[in-house]
Formats: structure tokens, sequence, C-alpha cells
């Protein structure tokens, strides 16, 4: 097990659209314990492989209160969605931005688990939400692409400040 790098908007590699994985191997299976145990410590409620840079179509969440319901989804695709719902999104790449997306309200989703043995789950509320964030990453999509150009702009501008100030030496910090 290992806590995994989060890469951070506007890292063009979260721009990467993840490949399809052939088999769920022990590597898969290692990939799957290493982003959940990135998730918890972060914490966070999802992580996509794409977050981490492995560009594989392997995601995670836990949307329970005790956080004690991992679930692993590899090769996931919607099949059906319904209605629209909106909700407060935040995102382990795009670090204290929070803003509201609107996505379908209920989804069904088909995947591999863990086990690669397929399956079908219905979801709707935060699950759901958070599912189809996780998806939008392994698209290669940020829930930032939702809104208005000068708020992405704006949140841009601020995250590569950040990121300048974090990578400069400490006494040069202060001219920020
Ligand atoms: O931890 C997370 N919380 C969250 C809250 C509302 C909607 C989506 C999310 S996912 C996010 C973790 C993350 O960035 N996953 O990609
Ligand atoms: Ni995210």
């Amino acid at each position: 097990m290992a806590i995994l790098n989060i890469l951070h908007y506007p890292d063009p590699r979260l721009r990467t659209k993840a490949q399809p994985v052939e088999r769920v191997d022990e590597g898969i299976r290692q990939l799957i314990d290493d982003l959940l145990e990135t998730m918890y410590a972060a914490p966070g409620i999802g992580l996509a492989a794409t977050q981490v840079d492995v560009h594989k179509r392997v995601l995670v969440v836990d949307v329970s209160e005790e956080g004690d319901e991992p679930m692993a989804f590899v090769n996931p695709e919607i099949v059906r969605a319904e209605g629209w719902e909106e909700m407060q999104e935040g995102c382990l790449s795009v670090p204290e931005y929070f803003d509201v997306v609107q996505r379908a309200e209920r989804i069904t989703v088909r995947a591999l688990g863990r086990d690669g043995e397929p399956f079908e789950l219905e979801a709707d509320g935060l699950l759901a939400v958070c599912i189809q964030h996780e998806m939008d990453h392994l698209a290669g999509k940020l829930f930032v692409d939702y809104l208005s150009e000068l708020k992405r702009k704006r949140l841009r501008k601020r995250l590569e400040k950040q990121a300048r100030v974090q990578g400069a030496a400490p006494e040069a910090r202060a001219i920020y």
C-alpha cells in the first residue's frame, strides 16, 4: 500500500484520457488499494486513477459516514441516467475551491469490481454525483470545466500563483 501524489489543476496530465483495463490482475488490485489509501488519507470521498497520473479506467469511492464502505470500479460505463440535480462539489485536484455543478440525479453504472467480476449498480444522491465526478476525471474532465470562463480563469491564476509560492525558496515567499 502507498499514498500517491495527487496532481493539481491546471496540470495538463489531468487532461489525459484513461485507457480501458484489459484484465483485473494483481497490478490493478494494487492500484485500487493505493487509490483507496490515498483517498482516505486526503481525505476524500472518491479518487480516479487519472488524479495520481495513472491513465487507466479505475476509480474508487466511499461516501459512507464512517468511511468503511470502499467501492472500486474498473472500466465503468453509465448505462442509464435520469433527472437533474445540483450539488456543491469540491475536488482533491482543485484545492480549496467549491462550486455547484449540475449532473444526472440517478444513474446505473456497469463496471468490473476488484475481483474482476462485472456488476451493475443503481446510484442516486452523493454516490451518483461522486461516480459521475470520478468518471469525468477518467475522460480528462474536471468539475471546473462546468463553470463560467471567468470563474475558471480566476481560479487557474490563483492556483498557478499558489504553486509558484510553494515552489519558491522560503525567503522569497514574502514577495508574493
Ligand atoms: O472528496 C471529494 N468530495 C466531493 C464532494 C462533492 C462532489 C464530488 C466530490 S469528489 C472529491 C474527491 C475528488 O476529487 N475526486 O475526484
Ligand atoms: Ni475530483
